[in-house]
């Protein structure tokens, strides 16, 4: 049986990926940080399966690390702890290059000194492109021979991480390999990222139309420079709905479904040499057409007085374009995703609304 240390259990991807090894008979030890609250809410599925513990750690702390994988010594390493939103980088820049670019720093370093067998799997980004992508009569995209030009301290650490693994692997000759993931959402995408924050909103405004007799035809005459959705009752409390407020949505993104790409990581580790790939959908699209297809979900084909453009949602500095082209993933690994943008938007929106509904 093997052993796989995963860290960030407790995100949205550290969730699907230990469900994927367990399955596939791993010993899957989870490390998460000292929190004063329980947040392991997304580990439904694998907290009580005989395979799977939790250790407590620190990935900033070297010596924390360290310690981890002399005592574990583990097969496979999966390092996806990060203070992973792009806009806090900016207000933490220092603190998310501790995270982001030190803590897998300190995994190569313990790997090289106490585990050298240990295989260690990267979480780099499609962000470390930022500004840049490769520019070709059929269309713009990214791959893995895109140069990267990074935007945000948070894509910075991860470009420092992400050539931190290739001199670990050349130098050292550590199996280290880098997944360079698009962006990838579910039911279980953090709240404050922008697909997971719509579909949320969308749900509770879906209860709140219910509960209060509003129908479409009663948001045609909704004005447009109103904070709140006003009820038909009355404008008091609880009758009123606070609008979407959103930042730039002219941004376009690769989005895919998070339980596709943790496959991606897992085959990536079992290859034969250690090589980074980029793993995407290959289609791109903007955060209007996401709210196209969220609001049309729920019948509504023009959201414009719902939405509010708030510029407190603006980054200082954007990634504008982003398109994947994973052909060496889907060549040299056999992966292609199985979720693509329509079904991806309406698993979220479906969850999210059963969950509204089940609070109601
Ligand atoms: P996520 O839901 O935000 O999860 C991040 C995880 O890292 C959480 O478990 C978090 O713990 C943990 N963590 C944060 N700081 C830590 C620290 N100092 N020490 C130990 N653990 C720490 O992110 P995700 O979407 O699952 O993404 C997983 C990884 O892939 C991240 O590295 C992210 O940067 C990268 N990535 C994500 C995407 C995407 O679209 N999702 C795309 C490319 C790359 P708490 O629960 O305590 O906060
Ligand atoms: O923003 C725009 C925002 O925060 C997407 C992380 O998993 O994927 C993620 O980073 C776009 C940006 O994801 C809001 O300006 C508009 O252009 O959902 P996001 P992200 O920044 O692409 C990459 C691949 C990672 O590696 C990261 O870890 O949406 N946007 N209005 C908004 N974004 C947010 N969060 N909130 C808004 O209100």
């Amino acid at each position: 049986m093997k052993t796989a240390l995963v860290t960030g259990i407790t995100g949205q991807d550290g969730s699907y990926l230990s469900e994927l090894l367990l399955e596939k008979n791993y010993k899957v030890i989870g490390l998460k940080r000292r929190s004063s609250t329980n947040n392991l809410d997304r580990l439904g599925k694998s907290i009580n399966h005989p395979n799977f513990s939790i250790v407590e750690g620190e990935v900033a702390d070297s010596g924390c690390v360290y310690e981890l994988v002399n005592k574990y010594k583990p097969d496979e390493i999966y390092n996806l702890a990060a203070q992973s939103h792009v806009g806090t980088s900016f207000e933490q820049p220092d603190f998310t290059l501790q995270v982001n670019a030190l803590g897998p720093l300190h995994f190569l370093e313990a790997i090289r000194r106490f585990s050298p067998d240990t295989k260690f799997y990267q979480a780099s980004t499609s962000e470390m492109f930022g500004k840049n992508c490769t520019k070709t009569d059929e269309g713009n995209y990214q791959d893995e021979d895109t140069v990267l030009m990074p935007q945000s301290p948070y894509a910075v650490a991860k470009v420092a991480a992400h050539h931190f693994v290739r001199i670990y692997r050349e130098a050292y000759g550590i199996f280290g390999c880098c997944g360079i993931l698009f962006n990838h959402e579910s039911p279980r995408r953090g709240e404050n990222f922008v697909t997971r924050k719509i579909t949320k909103w969308i749900a509770e405004f879906v209860v709140w139309m219910n509960r209060h007799d509003i129908h479409h035809s009663d948001l045609a005459t909704v004005d447009k420079d109103e904070v709140y959705i006003p009820g038909r009752i009355d404008k008091s409390q609880g009758f009123q709905f606070p609008k979407l407020r959103l930042g730039n949505l002219d941004a376009r993104r690769d989005w895919g479904h998070a339980k596709d790409y943790v496959e991606a990581m897992h085959l990536m580790v079992q290859q034969e040499s250690p090589e980074d790939y980029v793993i995407a959908t290959g289609e791109t699209h903007s955060i209007r057409e996401f709210l196209n297809e969220a609001f049309a979900g729920i019948d509504i084909w023009d959201w414009s007085n719902l939405v509010v453009v708030d510029p407190k949602f603006y980054r200082p500095a954007e990634v504008e374009y982003l398109q994947g082209l994973p052909e060496k993933a889907r060549d040299a690994l056999g992966w292609e995703p199985r979720i693509h943008f329509h079904k991806l938007v309406s698993i979220m929106l479906e969850r999210d609304i059963d969950a509204a509904q089940k609070l109601e």
